[in-house]
C-alpha cells in the first residue's frame, strides 16, 4: 500500500509543476496579448474660433460638446482670448481607454457651443491638432438652436406673448419682425419657416 501511496504523491506534485509550467505560458500569452493592443489611442483635439452671426454672439465660459452618431465624446468650455472667443476640445477616441461609440478614424464629429450647433463638422482624426473655426448654424425661427423649426420653438415665442420693449419679459430675439412687441405677427413668421433644418 505504501509503495503505492508514494506514486500517487510524486504524480500529485508532478500534476502541480506541470499544472505550473502550463500557467507561465498562459500568463505570458495574456501579457503579450495585452501589450500587443498597445496604450489606447489618444484623442483627435480640435480648436479655433467660435464665430458670431446674426443668430448667435458666442461668450466665454460656455460649454463646447462634440458629438459622434449621438454619443458625447468630449467636453470643454469657450475661453475670451483678447477680442475672440475661442474653444479648444479633446474628442474621446472608440476602444480600450476610450468610450464605446466615440471616436475611430474616418468619423464624423459634430460641435454644440451651449444649445448652438455649429459648423462644419469634422472628421475624426488625431494624428495631430486640428484648427478648425466654428460658426454658428443659423436657421430663422430656430429659437432654440437645436437645428429645425418645430413646436418649441413657438412656444418660446408664445411664452413672451404681449409683451413690449422695455418690459421685463420683452425679448429682442423673440420679436421676429422687431416692432417692438412680440405677439401673432411673430408667431406667424416662426409658423412660416416650421420645418426648415439647418440641413448639415
Ligand atoms: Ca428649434
Ligand atoms: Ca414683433
Amino acid at each position: 500500500m505504501k509503495r503505492q501511496q508514494k506514486p500517487c504523491f510524486v504524480r500529485t506534485i508532478a500534476a502541480l509543476l506541470s499544472l505550473g509550467l502550463l500557467l507561465i505560458p498562459l500568463s505570458a500569452a495574456a501579457h503579450t496579448r495585452t501589450t500587443a493592443w498597445g496604450p489606447p489611442s489618444p484623442p483627435a483635439t480640435y480648436y479655433g474660433p467660435v464665430q458670431a452671426n446674426s443668430c448667435f454672439v458666442p461668450a466665454a465660459q460656455v460649454t463646447v460638446t462634440a458629438w459622434i452618431d449621438g454619443y458625447p465624446c468630449g467636453l470643454s468650455e469657450t475661453q475670451q482670448v483678447g477680442e475672440q472667443v475661442v474653444y479648444a476640445i479633446s474628442v474621446l477616441p472608440d476602444g480600450p481607454g476610450g468610450t464605446p461609440g466615440c471616436g475611430a478614424p474616418g468619423r464624423v464629429v459634430t460641435f454644440y457651443v451651449g444649445t448652438q450647433r455649429m459648423t462644419p463638422t469634422a472628421v475624426w482624426d488625431n494624428s495631430q491638432s486640428w484648427e478648425l473655426p466654428l460658426n454658428p448654424t443659423c436657421l430663422f425661427g430656430d429659437l432654440d438652436h437645436d437645428c429645425d423649426v418645430d413646436v418649441a420653438d413657438i412656444m418660446l415665442v408664445a411664452s413672451r406673448w404681449n409683451t413690449l420693449v422695455g418690459g421685463p419679459a420683452y425679448d429682442p430675439a423673440y420679436d421676429l419682425d422687431h416692432d417692438g412687441d412680440i405677439d401673432v405677427a411673430d408667431i406667424m413668421l416662426v409658423a412660416a419657416a416650421w420645418g426648415d433644418t439647418c440641413g448639415g
